[in-house]
């Protein structure tokens, strides 16, 4: 077998066949002038979805979330967030440097901080620092694609209406949390007052995110994208993608959480993995590798010779992450090399 299984992430889909003519075909303006209808009709379909006001195209999820910590705090104010979260683990330290804002870490379950203790941090501003913004992420990416009930959401909104703090969430995969809670995605977001979402993960977009909330405050977003360099011209290019990916391919999501839990329950009959296992209940399955006797990168680098790529979470943790471009064929073929190259220790 020559074919590559990639499960490093979802974020590595290709765009379909569709996607790709849609891209040649695209009517496009300078969005700069508002004037791209492509972008416009793909901000307008990301809004309604979520269910907010407003929303603006952006080209990763890190620079959405950066303009919603931007547009949300002032310098010196303070961000309570969970400690695994993407945006205090992965985005480079953009709450600080780029935001000027001190991340106040809260812990909880399942990667949501702690309601307790979010509401014992805020009601006591005082002379601290004074929390402005809440960050919740839903799935919770290092939380193995937790998805975050809604009732939980709606405990830490309501803590954040009496104490007067607005919610951004990282929906990244809100599709993915929506199908795993079966509920639509505006169930989650009505919990928030920003949400980013990715178009070019599991929903198979090569580039783009949206930022959704209010009219006024996406107007303020708008500038902080100009600042951060993200304004585009003809970006319906690649909007044209984006629209196909939110009207197409966000219900065939589930069969990438069926194929998680093939996996997962694949992998539970190899001795000495089946104990390291976590999984959550969408597209992502952990492994440690401590039974094993083995690092994280040391059990990647064997599995290349399988042809099956996976990422290191840790010292001891790898991630497999199922998508579209994996098929069920794939994550056989996974489960069996998993098999043979435990054996092969022995
Ligand atoms: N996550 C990537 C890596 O950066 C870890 C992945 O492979 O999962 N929020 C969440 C919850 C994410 O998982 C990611 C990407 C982002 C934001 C950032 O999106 P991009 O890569 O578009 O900036």
């Amino acid at each position: 077998m020559t074919e590559i299984i990639d499960l490093r992430s979802d974020t590595v889909t290709k765009p379909t066949q569709k996607m790709r003519e849609a891209m040649m075909n695209a009517v496009v303006g300078d969005d700069c002038y508002g004037e791209d209808p492509t972008v416009n009709e793909l901000e307008e379909l990301a809004a309604k979805r979520i269910g907010k006001e407003s929303a603006m195209y952006v080209p990763t999820g890190t620079m959405g979330n950066t303009s919603a910590l931007m547009t949300h705090v002032r310098h010196g104010d303070a961000v309570i967030m969970e400690p695994d979260c993407h945006i205090y683990y992965y985005e480079r330290g953009n709450v600080s440097a780029l935001a000027g804002a001190l991340p106040i870490l809260v812990g909880g379950e399942g990667g949501c901080p702690d309601p307790e203790v979010i509401e014992d941090m805020v009601q006591r501003n005082g002379n601290r620092p004074k929390t402005t913004l809440i960050c919740l992420e839903n799935t919770h990416n290092r939380a193995c694609g937790r998805a975050i009930p809604v009732e939980k959401m709606k405990v830490i909104y309501e803590i954040s209406r009496k104490y007067n703090v607005p919610i951004h969430l990282d929906g990244a995969r809100i599709f993915n949390a929506a199908i795993a809670l079966n509920v639509d995605v505006k169930d989650i977001a009505q919990y928030t007052d920003s949400v980013m979402f990715c178009l070019s993960k599991g929903l198979g977009a090569p580039v783009g995110s949206l930022l959704a909330g209010t009219a006024e405050f996406i107007k303020k977003a708008r500038i902080i994208r100009k600042r951060l360099g993200g304004s585009m011209r003809q970006a319906g290019i690649i909007a044209s993608a984006g629209i196909i990916a939110l009207q197409e391919m966000t219900e065939r999501l589930r069969e990438d959480h069926e194929n998680a839990k093939l996996l997962a329950d694949g992998l539970a009959q190899v001795e000495k993995v089946k104990h390291g296992l976590v999984v959550g209940e969408t597209n992502m399955v952990m492994v440690n590798t401590k039974a094993l006797d083995m690092k994280a990168v040391d059990l990647a680098k064997e599995l290349i010779n399988y042809n099956v790529k996976v990422s290191v979470y840790g010292p001891y943790t790898v991630r497999l992450v199922t998508h579209k471009d994996v098929d069920r064929d794939g994550i056989l073929y996974t489960i069996e090399s998993f098999k043979n190259l435990v054996a092969s220790l022995i």
